[in-house]
């Protein structure tokens, strides 16, 4: 894999928003997520409970966790027209930020509003659109999390041909 070693990327993000699908996907692990109970290690990705996002009681554990990755992805539900992450949210974790927008095969899928929820949590920074189920922006994130600043995120978008993401 192209990933530099320490590079490690948190999923944060809603219950059921597609996070733990989406690990296993990025892992290509062939089994059915299960509802997530605890902080997941595996290999160079950070799965958490939907809850740590829900409930303020658990933004501590989220900023604690933090300081063992280099990346946050940002995990929006292109199906939901609802988002759970406070304005500017992004702001104040001190990682390379990623938008994920999951679920972009779902006949309900809307990804411009899912983006436009994720840019009021993350002002600046990539968004990725991805569908663990057909494998869509797997690349798309493994190659960002491989980047080591935000200006090699920013050139690594501008010298893509994909839709599957978009950095303004
Ligand atoms: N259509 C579609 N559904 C998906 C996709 N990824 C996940 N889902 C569905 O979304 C639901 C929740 O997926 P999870 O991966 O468990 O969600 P999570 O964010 O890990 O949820 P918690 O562990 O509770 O925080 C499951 O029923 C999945 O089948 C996808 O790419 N496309
Ligand atoms: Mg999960």
């Amino acid at each position: 894999m192209a990933k530099a070693k320490q590079h490690r990327a948190m999923l944060i993000g809603a219950i059921g928003a597609g996070k733990s699908t989406l690990t296993n996907a990025l892992l290509g692990r062939d089994v059915p997520a299960i509802k997530t109970q605890s902080l997941l290690y595996y290999d160079w990705i950070v799965d958490t409970p939907g809850e740590y996002t829900e409930n303020p009681l658990f933004y501590k554990n989220i900023m604690a966790t933090a300081l063992e990755v280099t990346h946050v992805l940002f995990v929006q539900d292109a199906t939901k027209s609802k988002t759970i992450f406070p304005p500017g949210f992004a702001s104040g974790i001190p990682k390379l930020s990623i938008g994920v927008v999951t679920k972009i095969d779902a006949p309900n899928a809307d990804r411009v509003r899912a983006a436009k929820q994720i840019r009021k949590a993350m002002p600046d920074g990539p968004i990725v659109y991805v569908s663990a189920y057909e494998k869509q922006g797997l690349d798309e994130i493994r190659s960002l999390v491989a980047c080591n600043s935000r200006l090699q995120m920013r050139e690594y978008c501008l010298n893509l041909e994909s839709t599957n993401i978009s950095d303004m």
